[in-house]
């Protein structure tokens, strides 16, 4: 006996990727259902072995399903997710529509797993940016062990969270640069991300930071602690898949080095590959289908009294919105809902 399953936007680089996950962590399904818009009706998804042909979302009755897993972008969840979550079925959202608000749980289920409890009030769970979650896996254990008071973080973020169009237009801008007449206009990004680093994701705020940036602090706080500080810089680089972070964290209490290595190896979600020498690190093309949060370059900030900085690459398909998603569901199984 398991759940019923929907998997809003499952031609999208997210919902292939939740489809593929619910598969290979074999979550209970007892019928499973792939939705996408009018204009991807019929296309056709991979579920395990199976094929299914997806539905319309517009025509489909939420009532009878359990758990549906939306990665629609905010807009349309804004006029979907209330309708599902009135049906009873319970909405984990990828889109960062309802992360901030109070009465919805943001969950990453290594660091607040009991959050998932708290869905009752709206039948909705957030799941988080990319950035953020890979980065609170790597936070937490570290926090519990020395306090954290101040992270700075600095990301380099592939162009796979700008979806499908961010992919193509890296592709195809890389081969128009060798072709002449082939040149491709940025489009997607806001300049050229073909052999190029761009320090700009999503749209700028008031003081001058972005939202991109905005959310880790914010998400950070909710997920993690109120209390800790963090500021970002977050980077868009010429990965496809895979992003990475430059983090430096200020904690109350001394933390070795070698301590904050042998916690992580232990830590839930976290894979710790940290040799002193050329390779001994993990880049983000090694990362790519994984489900671990991968951890380099763990070293004393000698600058501050109680500082370490590391490393950490994760799949921002999976950790960052998927596989996250799937383990909220999980969770979610496992602590509250009973099985059909
Ligand atoms: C990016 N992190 O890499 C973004 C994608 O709030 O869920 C995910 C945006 C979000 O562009």
């Amino acid at each position: 006996m398991g759940y019923k399953v929907v998997v809003a936007g499952a031609t999208g680089n997210v919902g292939r990727e939740m489809l593929n996950i619910l598969a290979e962590r074999e979550f209970p399904v007892d019928e499973i259902v792939a939705l996408a818009s009018r204009r991807s009706l019929g296309t056709e998804v991979s579920f395990g072995d199976k094929t299914l042909k997806c539905q319309d979302i517009e025509r489909f009755e939420f009532t009878g399903w359990d758990i549906a897993l939306f990665a629609i972008g905010s807009e349309p969840t804004k006029k979907y997710a209330p309708i599902a979550a009135a049906a009873g079925c319970v909405v984990i959202d990828n889109s960062s529509l309802y992360r901030y608000d109070p009465d919805i749980p943001l969950v990453v289920p290594e660091v607040n797993p009991e959050a998932v409890e708290q869905y009752k009030k709206r039948n909705i769970i957030a799941n988080p940016n990319c950035s953020t979650a890979q980065m609170v896996v790597a936070l937490k254990p570290l926090h519990d062990r020395a306090r954290i008071k101040r992270v700075v973080v600095s990301t380099y973020q592939s162009v796979s969270g700008a979806g499908k169009e961010g992919m193509d237009e890296l592709w195809n801008q890389t081969k128009g640069i060798y072709v002449p007449g082939q040149e491709v206009a940025p489009k997607k990004f806001p300049k050229q991300i073909a052999f190029n680093v761009i320090p700009h994701i999503d749209v700028f705020l008031d003081d001058g930071s972005t939202k991109e940036e905005w959310k880790m602090v914010a998400e950070t706080k909710k997920i993690l602690d109120k209390a800790i500080k963090v500021t970002a810089t977050c980077v868009r680089v010429p990965v496809f898949v895979g992003h990475s972070e430059s983090i430096n964290i200020e904690f109350e209490d001394f933390l070795d080095e070698h301590e904050a290595r042998d916690i992580l190896r232990e830590a839930p979600g976290v894979m710790v590959i940290d040799k002193r020498e050329a390779g001994g690190y993990i880049t983000p093309v090694e990362c790519v289908g994984d489900y671990a949060t991968y951890i380099s370059r763990i070293r004393q900030d000698s600058t501050i009294d109680n500082g370490i900085n590391l490393w950490c690459v994760s799949d921002n398909l999976r950790k960052g919105a998927a596989l996250n998603a799937v383990q909220i569901a999980e969770t979610l199984g496992n602590r509250c809902l009973k099985k059909g």
